[in-house]
């Protein structure tokens, strides 16, 4: 299986500047792999660098923006009809709803994990109505696939509205006072799944941790909880991940980037090692 990465700058309508993220990392990643190419002693780096396809979409023009979702479905029907991993790398989180068009209407075979500061079913007096970064999953073109949210520090949305878009939750909160309940959820979900998608959104980490984030949210998760819940979440039946909301403006010393270049290496090792 080849891992394809889609570099897809979409920041319209919410945390304008994370398309630079996407830039940023489309970048690292061409680097990464000539520098993986040139090495003449063997590397683990060794078992992807062959296996990885790249493309990157362009938001320069008012015109390119005009037909983004549809584009963007393309794109992902193309990736998952070749049987390839998809990466997803977006600017703002809005900038997944292609992937969550292509995978309404699956059912319960299709199961995502979201780690995501926020529940982006958004619908107070003082929110847009019209499709936002805060309120996309309202917007999804079908039924929303089943999901999982972790590390969310909403305070106002009530559990009756909040179950009927989500499968379950457990907030930053929970997480930090225990996450064993989360860890096993999820080995359980990921055993009933045919295919899951993993949805990350910076904001899910601590800003400390994470600087870049394009709306920083405080007690967020560690680096390392989240290692612990992609880890748990990880099984062959893992089909894709999403990847949003860096903003390079507010790095710190590249805190930020190194943290998700080191990640997407990792989760190519995973892939593409021999167990
Ligand atoms: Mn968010």
């Amino acid at each position: 299986m080849k891992s394809s990465f889609i570099f897809f700058p979409f920041d319209l309508f919410g945390s304008s500047g994370t398309s630079a993220g996407v830039t940023l990392l489309a970048d690292e990643l061409r680097e990464i792999l000539a520098d993986n190419r040139r090495e003449r002693l063997p590397t683990r780096a060794q078992c992807y660098t062959d296996q990885v396809r790249l493309r990157e979409f362009h938001f320069d023009t008012l015109a390119a923006y005009a037909d983004w979702r549809r584009q963007g479905r393309q794109a992902v029907r193309q990736v998952l009809r070749q049987g390839d991993f998809l990466f997803w790398i977006t600017g703002n989180h809005l900038g997944a709803l292609p992937v969550y068009d292509e995978l309404a209407n699956s059912g319960e075979d299709t199961l995502v994990v979201q780690l995501d500061a926020h529940l982006d079913i958004h619908h107070f007096r003082d929110c847009t109505k019209e499709l936002s970064h805060g309120n996309f999953l309202l917007h999804c073109e079908g039924t929303l696939p089943p999901l999982i949210n972790l590390g969310h520090r909403d305070l106002l949305l009530v559990p009756d509205y909040i179950g009927r878009y989500y499968r379950c939750t457990f907030s930053a909160a929970e997480l930090a006072i225990d996450p064993q309940p989360a860890l096993d959820a999820l080995r359980q979900a990921r055993r009933g799944a045919q295919r899951v998608f993993v949805d990350v959104d910076c904001d899910v980490l601590d800003p400390l941790c994470f600087p870049a984030a394009a709306q920083p949210v405080p007690f967020g998760l560690s680096a390392s909880l989240l290692l612990r819940l992609v880890d748990a979440i990880w099984s062959p039946n893992v089909a894709g991940l999403m990847l949003s909301e860096f903003d390079p403006s507010r790095d710190r010393n590249d805190q930020s980037l190194a943290m998700l270049v080191w990640l997407l290496e990792y989760l190519l090792l995973r892939q593409h090692e021999p167990a």
